[in-house]
């Protein structure tokens, strides 16, 4: 399967601009499709994010983007060790993604494991996500195809598509990667409900986390989803679906930066992916003027419920013409089309269910844990910030104690309208 997965002899050397020419100028799947002298090439490091070194490559033919992990986490510094490992997984997710949900993550051109470097698709003119959201920007469909990613990736990475040899083997592969998923197990499910040393938090929010910390169900809750976390291995997950992981255009969206993916729960992307929504749309009070503000927000929420309902409606459809594997062969409901709608949709009731937790939980994270989301970073007025970001984390504890009780789609959006008014 890795036909780039060249085991090269040299120990692992991080690039830089200097030196990224020379390292890979001579790889044709590269200098190819970049064109001209690698000498000449035009090379900027752009890695935004909390983990990598992220380069774009351009020449005389076109682009592209080559990711290295670096054997530390860049957003704390070289004594948070981590290994180098991680990008295989990425790689390994980024093969899987364009298999089940083909055009949405970027095509892998080379990739090269001892230099944990993955060289990828330059995706211009897209953006980051949240940069749109926050700057008050509408992309067509994304909702929609958000929502038709995560059905696709969750049933085609599932035991409802896989043959359970298969699916088994690559639970297999996955569960080397350790590293990555105990990130998510403390920063996302433990670190926020109790005083974690990397935490921080708006100076003004001390007594709503004194609430939240003090309330046991919803800390009872949070160690369930945990639990259905690490112990579900039910398909392959993005693992951070967030709007940092999603370029778009106004009319394009495109999904990226799988490093944490692994096998998981078929709630948590979406829940993931929802949460981000939700907390661009309590930001936005800060980031918009008032006669923008109601229809921006109005969009965001239309965006919440396409996503929401688009998954439900492409994996009715996979479940209704794919449904293959061990689990639930057609001959159970031969003549029988009702039977399986019903077991469609009760699993549908218990992904939503469990999505909203997940949402609840990745709303509270943001605010509380160590990596925090621009929406509410960059609003300087800090007691604004406190004031907006309290509607999200009371919206994230009714999410996480009483998710069944919001799992219509209205109900949801009437939650989130309920919270913005408070
Ligand atoms: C130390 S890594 C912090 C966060 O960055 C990634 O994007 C994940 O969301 C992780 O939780
Ligand atoms: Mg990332």
């Amino acid at each position: 399967e890795a036909t780039n997965d060249t085991q090269r002899a040299s120990d692992y050397v991080a690039l830089s601009v200097e030196t990224l020419g020379v390292r890979l100028g001579d790889i044709p799947a590269v200098s190819e499709r970049v064109g001209g002298d690698p000498a000449n090439w035009r090379i900027r490091e752009v890695g935004d994010g909390n983990l990598n070194l992220v380069f774009i490559v351009e020449g005389t033919q076109g682009a592209v983007v080559v990711k290295q992990a670096l054997p530390y986490v860049r957003m704390v510094g070289e004594s948070w060790r981590l290994p180098l490992y991680r990008a295989h997984y990425e790689y390994y997710a980024l093969v899987r993604q364009a298999r089940y949900a083909p055009g949405v993550a970027p095509e892998v051109f080379y990739f090269d494991k001892p230099q944990a470097l993955i060289v990828m698709e330059y995706l211009y003119p897209h953006v980051i996500l949240r940069r749109k959201l926050i700057k008050g920007e509408r992309v067509a469909e994304l909702g929609e195809t958000l929502g038709r990613f995560c059905a696709q990736t969750a049933f085609r990475g599932s035991e409802l598509s896989l043959p359970s040899p298969e699916k088994k083997a690559d639970v297999g592969l996955f569960s080397g990667n350790v590293a990555i998923p105990a990130i998510t197990e403390s920063l996302v499910f433990t670190d926020p409900y109790y005083d974690a040393e990397m935490n921080h938090h708006t100076p003004e929010l001390s007594a709503v986390v004194a609430r939240l910390r003090g309330n046991v169900a919803l800390k009872a809750k949070a160690q369930r989803m945990l639990m259905k976390f690490t112990a579900n291995t039910e398909t392959m997950l993005h693992g951070d679906l967030h709007s940092g992981s999603i370029m778009a255009t106004d009319a394009s969206v495109r999904i990226i930066d799988p490093e944490f993916s692994q096998y998981g729960p078929m709630a948590f992307d979406l829940g993931m992916a929802v949460a981000n929504f939700l907390m661009a749309y309590f930001s936005q009070p800060a980031h918009r003027s008032a006669d923008e503000l109601a229809a921006y927000q109005r969009w965001i929420l239309e965006v919440i419920a396409a996503c929401l309902d688009s998954f439900d409606a492409e994996f009715q459809r996979l479940w209704q013409t794919e449904r293959r594997g061990i689990l639930f062969p057609q001959t159970l409901f031969e003549d029988q089309q009702h039977a399986s709608d019903v077991a469609c949709q009760a699993l549908l009731d218990e992904i939503r269910e469990d999505a909203l937790a997940y949402c609840g939980i990745e709303m509270h994270r943001r605010v509380l844990s160590l990596a925090h989301n621009a929406d509410f970073e960059e609003i300087i007025d800090t007691g604004l910030r406190a004031r907006l970001e309290t509607r999200n984390l009371l919206m994230g504890e009714a999410l996480i104690v009483n998710a069944a009780a919001y799992t219509k789609t209205t109900a949801l959006v009437a939650l989130a309208e309920t919270h913005n008014a408070g």
